[in-house]
């Protein structure tokens, strides 16, 4: 299901009855993506995403959308989450934590994670459309969890203003993004220490 990390980058393939999906993750990179994942609202939330990160991001995934999206959805949250996880290794050198507050007009949403090695979402966004495009705006929670879930990512993201729900959707892939590239920045005053008491994350 995966192969080969060096320098802070991951190409994995994961294939279910479901989904295929193939991802290139570089953490160093320079924000530039190449994302089909067959549904129009998820591309638009992942090119930010990956935009906003600084990674490199290439995706492709055939699901059964003719089902629903949810599927597809979750598998991509879950794919990126192991891609990142196994990008980053042992975690020397990196900050570890990131947050966000990210306004989109009217909409704020903050974020906060740790790349504890503890996958966790504790989620407060509340969509006010049950639709964006195709995509249903109850699984959006549902790529979160599954990518904090398989990153081992521990992440909050906490509406503190809504209203558009494209405007809410797009301020917390946008918040996550740069806190994550906070993150997994390479701390330069113990670059080559894992950040923690206990030794190992
Ligand atoms: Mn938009």
């Amino acid at each position: 299901m995966q192969q080969a990390t060096h320098n802070r980058r991951a190409e994995l393939k994961r294939q279910t009855k479901e989904t295929t999906i193939d991802v290139q993750v570089v953490l160093d990179g320079q924000g530039r993506y190449d994302i089909k994942s067959g549904i129009g609202f998820l591309d638009h939330m992942l090119e930010l995403w990956t935009r906003h990160s600084l990674m490199d991001v290439t995706l492709k995934a055939r699901g059964d959308t003719q089902v629903d999206c949810h599927h597809t959805t979750e598998d991509v949250g879950i794919v990126l989450g192991l891609a990142i996880k196994q990008a980053l290794g042992d975690k020397r050198g990196i900050a570890r934590y990131g947050h966000a507050l990210v306004p989109m007009d009217e909409a704020l949403v903050l974020v906060a994670l740790d790349c504890s090695g503890r996958g966790l979402l504790s989620w407060s966004v509340n969509f006010s459309d049950e639709k964006l495009g195709t995509l249903a705006t109850a699984s959006i929670r549902e790529w979160f969890h599954a990518f904090a879930l398989n990153s081992g990512v521990t992440l909050h993201v906490r509406q503190l203003a809504g209203g558009n729900s494209h405007h809410s959707a797009e301020a917390a892939f946008k918040g996550c993004a740069r806190a994550l590239r906070q993150a997994i920045a390479i701390d330069e005053r113990q670059k080559e220490a894992i950040p923690s008491t206990k030794g190992t994350l």
